[in-house]
């Protein structure tokens, strides 16, 4: 490869310019003159779409000639985000990219802003995922994900007067570039109907699932590239259609209406991704979802076995199939359908392999996330899966009985079936009896899984439970979003980090090195006036770039208590306001947060918060001292930006209620400090910081406990802190109304004073008091920065590439860097 001495490869800019205008011309039919900005980012997309496809045809004959084990990850959410800028990142042509384009007279950052983001995910599950995928290429592994080509992804955001307003995402409306149709592996999936029972020759049961309504899943590939190692893998994600027959059935037979009714009723089902985060929707849709993705996919997957095998004995040992929550959970329940069923395994067999193959991660403990199937809903639409579930279900709870003979309870608590009123299949049940490994996504979570939620399967099967620490993508999440810092930081310490996350270790001998020190502060600051631009255009809001950057970005929910955050902002302004010259550190608060649409108190605190931002920013005695501003419409190319130019990372959730959380671990990567409570994976980031280096605040888990066994009573707080009562009083007041109903926050203000579920009073001025200790420390410039060059130094641990290490190792067991 020819290269300048700049390590510019001359060839390849050549031969991008080249690729850019055939594409132009020949795939667009557009030339310079016409070609909009949109048309232009196509041209590039499709390209590096080329160098991907090269690549993507050999790392996949490799897989198939070696018939390497595959390892499945099945989700109902990728929230991949943008593509293009991680694509040029991982194939290691950003530098070249950047000067074809110039060299055409254009501007890629005007390019790679063009692209649409595949919002295909709610927040921390899909985006976990999304981070899985590269890890896995990176790391050469044969890993796919499955699942859902949603025509409409995660909804737009906007504000109108302060309250959320959702549009829906047409991210497809200009074609995605990314994605190639696959036809010739559509299938038929089969819904409703009814099951009969045939004696086959040697006198064995037979099930025929007959009489159903079929739809057609259609595959859309996606490719994966891994970090500069050529390999590219698949993320496979079903449509779904209506079959021909449907149509022409009805069509002759005069009925022309029902016949187009029929086909927009199968055309549904992949229409819109669920808004929902850590809640469920509970809707027959959403079963029909899961269903149609899960059996498409479990039918591909034995397809591609099938290859290279004759029968199913080496079945767990070249196929492992990762269910990211219970959403794929009724894969159990198809899995023996299909080798009983279908492929004529004894159901022993087929139950010992079901087993083998499966592995179930938990990523909640919020009881309203925790799915289950009315067992009238599931009979209807999936008749042979429930007589499957009745059927584990007596087995699973013969073995409990075995085990615990006469403990009733036990059994009725662990039964596949909820029976307290209508019934219900459990799907979490179901995961975790269907599979050997079962794990959490943070050492806390996963103990609070064994002690509380699981409890009793902890006790039967404590082996098969697990913990996998979290971790992101340091590709996306700090090379390819922070450029300025990923530079010095390779400057000084080598470019291993990208791969290899501990040897940001190499950081720490800087930590008080005064010129590092120097260019650390410059280039949080230049990161600081590109979000501020950002904020400017978006908000209309003018911030103060030397301020600090406060920033609460993630899905709005009560138990994360963005409400907590807006009470102490309240607190610190009726300060300024008694005391308009006390000494202040000037604080930029910012949030970033969707509602679910249906999510009554979450709407309210948005607006609440919207209030507050109009009221103190436009107040004279605050000045520059603060501003708040809620950006809209967060999303991954958004939080792109917000990462690297934060100061502050608030991860503030009632201990024991956030599993992980992983925007906490991309904060601190980007340089940012944390004021946070010992929740999810915040425990083992101060671990892995020094509590010297990070502000930790809050009741524990085990206080939490005890504060609710004895009975919180929030309206005490109220009673006898006067900070608290000045806050929730001006709320009430109606000073945040803005001309609108003085009682329009009566929900917050009563439900804080009356209910309170995750404890905002009981841990406020806990918090006020470490904020305190935030805004000292940030006086102090030199300490600050090292604290800051330290928590990069140590947050190598949550890179995604050493949580798929130990998912590989303990759970999956499959090569890696199989093309090497
Ligand atoms: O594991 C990814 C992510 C965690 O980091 C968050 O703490 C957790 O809230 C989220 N869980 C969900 C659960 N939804 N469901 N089902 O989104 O997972």
């Amino acid at each position: 490869k020819k290269t300048t001495s700049t390590g510019l490869n001359r060839e390849l800019v050549e031969q991008i310019k080249e690729g850019f205008l055939r594409h132009r011309h020949y795939s667009l039919a557009k030339d310079e003159y016409t070609a909009t900005d949109y048309d232009n980012f196509l041209s590039l997309a499709y390209t590096v779409r080329d160098m991907l496809f090269d690549r993507w045809i050999k790392t996949q004959q490799t897989y198939y000639n070696k018939d390497v084990k595959r390892v499945y990850y099945l989700s109902l959410e990728f929230l991949m985000g943008r593509t293009l800028g991680n694509a040029l990142v991982n194939l290691g042509i950003e530098k070249e990219a950047e000067v074809a384009m110039k060299e055409l007279g254009l501007d890629i950052a005007v390019l790679r802003e063009e692209e649409k983001d595949a919002g295909l995910g709610n927040g921390g599950l899909g985006r976990l995922a999304a981070c899985f995928l590269d890890s896995m290429a990176t790391l050469g592994m044969a890993g796919y994900g499955y699942g859902i080509r949603y025509d409409y992804g995660i909804f737009n955001q906007k504000f109108v007067n302060g309250y959320q307003v959702e549009e829906p995402d047409d991210w497809l409306k200009l074609g995605y570039p990314w994605e190639v149709e696959r036809c010739e592996f559509q299938l038929r999936v089969r819904f409703y109907g009814n099951v009969r029972v045939e004696r086959d020759a040697n006198g064995y049961e037979r099930y025929i699932w007959e009489k159903t309504q079929d739809v057609l899943a259609i595959p859309f590939d996606v490719p994966i590239p891994g970090y500069k190692n050529d390999v590219v893998n698949t993320l496979r994600l079903w449509t779904s259609r209506a079959t021909n027959e449907f149509d022409f059935h009805d069509f002759n037979a005069g009925n022309y209406i029902d016949a187009v009714e029929e086909k927009n009723l199968s055309e549904n089902i992949s229409k819109v991704l669920y808004p929902n985060d850590n809640s469920v929707a509970g809707k027959i849709l959403r079963l029909k979802q899961q269903y149609l993705f899960v059996a498409a996919s479990l039918w591909d997957i034995l397809r591609r076995y099938k290859k290279h095998h004759k029968d199913f004995k080496d079945f767990p040992k070249k196929v492992a199939i990762q269910l990211n929550d219970t959403h794929p959970a009724i894969a159990v329940a198809e899995l023996m359908r299909l080798l009983v069923d279908e492929e004529g395994l004894v159901w022993e067999e087929a139950w010992k392999i079901t087993q083998q193959v499966f592995g179930y991660t938990n990523h909640t403990l919020m009881p309203e996330a925790l799915e289950k199937w009315p067992v009238a809903m599931m009979e209807e639409l999936l008749p042979r899966h429930m007589q499957i579930i009745y059927k584990i279900n007596a087995d699973f709870l013969a073995e409990v009985s075995r085990r615990f003979p006469g403990d009733v309870d036990r059994l009725r608590r662990m039964s596949l079936i909820d029976e307290s009123g209508e019934r219900y299949v459990r799907m979490a049940w179901l995961a975790t009896v269907g599979s050997h490994s079962i794990n959490g996504v943070a050492a806390l979570h996963t103990e609070l899984l064994k002690k509380e939620l699981f409890h009793d399967f902890y006790e039967m099967f404590p082996e098969r439970f697990n913990n996998k620490t979290n971790g992101i993508t340091p590709r996306r999440w700090l090379l390819k979003s922070n450029p300025k810092l990923s530079t010095l930081i390779t400057e000084n310490i080598g470019d291993e980090w990208t791969i290899d996350l501990f040897k940001l270790r190499g950081l720490e001998k800087f930590a008080e090195d005064k010129a590092f020190h120097k260019k650390w502060q410059d280039i949080k600051r230049e990161n600081k006036v590109k979000l501020a631009e950002i904020i400017a255009r978006e908000t209309g809001v003018q911030v103060n770039v030397d301020s600090m950057f406060d920033v609460q970005v993630k899905r709005l929910h009560e138990y994360k208590r963005q409400l907590l955050n807006a009470l102490h902002i309240i607190h610190l302004y009726n300060q300024l306001k008694e005391n308009p010259s006390m000494n202040f550190v000037p604080r930029t608060f910012i949030f970033g947060a969707k509602a679910a649409p249906g999510y009554f108190m979450a709407k309210m605190i948005i607006k609440l918060i919207n209030n507050i931002a109009k009221v103190i920013n436009s107040d004279p005695v605050v000045g520059d001292k603060m501003k708040v501003v809620f950006l809209p419409n967060y999303r991954v190319s958004l939080a792109e930006k917000i990462f690297p130019a934060s100061d502050l990372s608030e991860q503030i959730s009632t201990a024991g209620t956030e599993a992980s959380g992983t925007g906490n671990m991309k904060f601190a990567l980007n340089g940012a400090l944390t004021i946070g409570t010992l929740d999810g994976a915040n425990v083992e980031i101060a671990e892995e910081v020094g509590m010297e280096n990070i502000f930790i605040f809050g009741l524990k888990v085990d206080e939490v406990e005890a504060l609710k066994k004895q009975g919180y009573h929030p309206y005490h707080y109220y009673e006898t802190n006067p900070n608290i009562r000045k806050v929730i009083d001006l709320i009430a007041s109606g000073y945040f109304s803005q001309g609108e109903d003085p009682n329009l926050f009566k929900p917050i203000v009563d439900n804080l004073l009356y209910s309170d579920p995750y404890l905002c009073l009981a841990d406020f001025q806990l918090y006020a008091d470490c904020q305190k200790k935030v805004s000292e420390a940030y006086l102090d410039t030199f300490a600050w920065t090292k604290k800051s060059i330290l928590n990069v130094a140590r947050i190598g641990k949550f890179s995604s590439d050493r949580t798929i290490i130990e998912y590989n190792k303990d759970i999956w067991k499959a090569e890696d860097h199989i093309l090497k």
